[in-house]
């Protein structure tokens, strides 16, 4: 199979889609935000996840043009979710934000960046209302560039969340070296903490750590009651997993929306 006339063909005839996740705010318990997550309705493969073909088109450069309209979609979604919290006239919270996976190769080429400014300021949406989701690796492998496009970003007001934390080629230096927002510590940390307290204890440490460095904090993966237990003790800000909810196409987050209490 060629993979990268098919994401191109795809592209075209958008079988690209964006499935959203639930991000919950640990002490109030309300929907802060969302993480978008794309996936691929294939018309003879049915739903392929991205780690089908992120890669690819990452290899491909095709991630460039995917990702940006990844961003515009997913800003187009959010202003839809925000106006049903607003129609409920619940007690005041802040508004929605959305979270985008960004790939280094989306990051590093210059254009894009003022591309992502003008998609932004299009869409209306307060910059801040924006998180952009890196990896470690991206960090790691470029830092001088890395720094330049993050700094880039920041001044157009956006929040930098770093995913996967702590499973990546981590290296403490740039937790300050960085305009970083938001720490997302990964979920096989999360998972493996309730069978193994050292395991809890690196959750308890980073959650510290991130604390102290005046970085917000999104645990991931969480699927039961007693992993979550655990990250209201360490003070965690956001958790997301299966337990709180799946990611899900936009109908039906609009269905959860309207039907919350
Ligand atoms: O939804 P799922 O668990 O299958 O996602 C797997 C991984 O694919 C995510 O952790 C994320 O890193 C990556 N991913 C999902 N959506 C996007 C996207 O829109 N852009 C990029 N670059 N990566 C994505
Ligand atoms: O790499 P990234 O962290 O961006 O990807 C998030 C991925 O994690 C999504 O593909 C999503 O489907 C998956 N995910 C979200 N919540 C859970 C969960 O509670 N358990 C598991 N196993 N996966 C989850
Ligand atoms: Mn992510
Ligand atoms: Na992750």
């Amino acid at each position: 199979r060629n993979v990268e006339a098919e994401i191109g063909r795809a592209i075209k005839t958008r079988e690209f889609e964006l499935f959203y996740q639930p991000i919950v705010d640990l002490e109030k318990g309300h929907i802060a935000g969302f993480e978008a997550l794309m996936r691929w309705r294939h018309p003879d493969r049915g739903t392929v996840s991205p780690g089908e073909f992120i890669g690819v088109a990452e290899a491909t450069g095709q991630i460039v043009a995917m990702g940006a309209w990844a961003l515009e979609e997913a800003l187009e979604q959010l202003k839809g979710f925000q106006a049903i919290v607003d129609q409920q006239a619940l007690d005041e919270q802040p508004p929605l934000f959305m979270s985008v996976n960004v790939s280094g190769r989306q990051l590093l080429e210059l254009d894009e960046i003022e591309h992502l400014g003008a998609v932004l300021k299009q869409s209306g949406v307060a910059p801040e209302r924006i998180k952009l989701e890196i990896t470690e690796s991206l960090l790691v492998d470029d830092p001088m560039h890395a720094a330049i496009a993050l700094q880039q970003l920041r001044d157009l007001g956006v929040r930098l969340a770093i995913d996967d934390f702590g499973t990546g080629y981590s290296s403490l230096s740039y937790l300050h070296l960085f305009p970083l927002d938001t720490l997302k510590i990964d979920r096989s940390f999360v998972q493996d903490m309730i069978h193994d307290p050292r395991r809890e204890r690196i959750v308890r440490a980073i959650s510290g750590l991130a604390r102290d460095l005046d970085l917000n904090i999104i645990a991931e993966g969480v699927e039961n009651e007693e992993e979550l237990a655990s990250l209201n003790r360490f003070e965690c800000d956001y958790v997301q997993g299966f337990l709180m909810a799946k990611p899900q196409t936009a109908d039906q987050i609009r269905q959860l929306l309207a039907g919350a209490p």
